[in-house]
């Protein structure tokens, strides 16, 4: 067991990293004020840097006010930077707010209003120019006002081909100019609209193939944003990664059915946490770990460190039980008689004529197999009784 003053302390290796408007969220909801006063970008990063985070994400307007003069967000952004290089802490990402502002209020890329599409794709490139300026090299983009509460405003395959079009365009802007960003679309079910258009990751791995450069292009999955929906987020995450597309995550925690809650990594489904932490940690994801949480509106920031250091800790004690897991023989002995092929069963990897004609002649004991067990039950209850730390 590690001593608990210096165990699972994060380091710049974790690549863990928080949104400016995460650790800066005030806790205004739809019903009441905020309970926290104002930081600037700068306190945030010296907040960051305390905790022992390593990277910080944006949007434009989290750092340059929406209708700043070109002299302004320049002076905005370069001392932004300072403030990131004095305080050790990078920019690994970056993102365009598409969903604040009034002008939003039917979507971005997919509103009725060319005017309003051409708007957001102007507002995004200029987001892109900030990102590079602070060194990202992933840009998200999430459509949360890409939507309807009525399917009467618009054929929704008409949006599809207006998304297409805006990311065709940026991917030409982040060539144009050399950025080299990847970007990474973020999917969600439902609020701040009634429906959101491409409600899961799964949609967006559908959407990614049929972009003019799909390689530019992968996915930032969020935890809650499939657990709303019921979903199981490590099934989305896995796909990505299995598809290459696993640009980006977005950690935080959530009870299936309700509202956008964002709270602490691993503080509703621990168990999901644990699969999660224990997938990417076994694949070596080697991306950020961008924790987009918020602290409960009962803290102040006092609270809203505690709050940032638990997602960190929490990942490092999973990261630190996952390698148990891995290493645990009684688990391990298990999982290897699973997938054992003691029958000489004939391998699907390959198609030929031959290799069908076996498959076809093959005689098959149904009740046979029936008898291997399956003990997943033991399976489980080991995971159960190594999280709860039992021996
Ligand atoms: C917003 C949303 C998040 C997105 C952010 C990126 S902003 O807070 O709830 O899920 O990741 O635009
Ligand atoms: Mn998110
Ligand atoms: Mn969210």
């Amino acid at each position: 067991m590690k001593s608990k003053s210096t165990a699972y302390q994060p380091r710049p290796e974790h690549k863990f990293s928080f949104g400016l408007w995460t650790v800066g969220n005030r806790g205004r909801d739809p019903f009441g004020d905020f309970v926290r006063p104002q930081l600037s970008p700068a306190q945030l990063v010296d907040l960051l840097a305390e905790v022992g985070a390593w990277g910080v994400n944006l949007h434009d307007n989290d750092l340059v006010p929406i209708d700043a003069k070109p002299r302004e967000r320049d002076r905005i952004v370069k001392g932004f930077k300072k403030a990131c290089k004095d305080a050790g802490i990078v920019v690994p990402m970056a993102t365009v707010s598409l969903f604040f502002h009034p002008v939003f209020r039917d979507g971005a890329f997919t509103a009725n209003d060319p005017e309003v599409r051409a708007y957001a794709v102007q507002k995004t490139m200029r987001a892109m120019d900030i990102g590079a300026e602070l060194g990202a090299t992933i840009f998200v983009l999430w459509g949360g006002r890409e939507g309807v509460e009525t399917d009467a405003s618009r054929r929704p395959d008409e949006a599809f081909k207006r998304l297409r079009e805006a990311v065709n365009y940026l991917c030409e802007y982040n060539l144009d100019r050399g950025y080299g960003f990847k970007f990474a679309l973020e999917a969600k079910p439902n609020e701040p609209r009634g429906d959101i258009y491409m409600a899961t990751t799964g949609h967006y791995l559908g959407f990614i193939p049929t972009l003019d450069h799909p390689d530019m292009v992968g996915v930032n999955p969020e935890v809650a944003h499939e657990q709303m929906a019921g979903l199981n987020f490590l099934h989305g995450v896995a796909q990505a990664w299995e598809e290459g597309k696993l640009f980006h995550i977005d950690l935080n925690d959530q009870m299936p059915g309700r509202y956008d809650q964002d709270f602490r990594f691993g503080s509703a489904n621990l168990k999901s946490a644990f699969w999660l932490v224990n997938f990417l940690e076994n694949v070596g994801y080697a991306g950020p770990r961008h924790f987009d949480a918020h602290a409960y509106r009962t803290e102040d920031y006092e609270g809203v460190k505690d709050f940032a250091r638990g997602c960190m800790r929490t990942y490092l004690i999973l990261k630190e039980k996952a390698e148990q897991w891995r290493s645990d023989k009684d688990i391990q002995s298990i999982l290897k008689t699973l997938v054992a092929n003691k029958s000489g069963a004939p391998s699907l990897a390959e198609y030929s004529k031959k290799n069908a004609s076996g498959l076809l002649a093959c005689e098959f004991d149904k009740d046979k197999i029936l008898r291997k067990r399956l003990p997943y039950e033991r399976l489980d209850q080991l995971t159960v009784e190594l999280l709860l730390a039992v021996d």
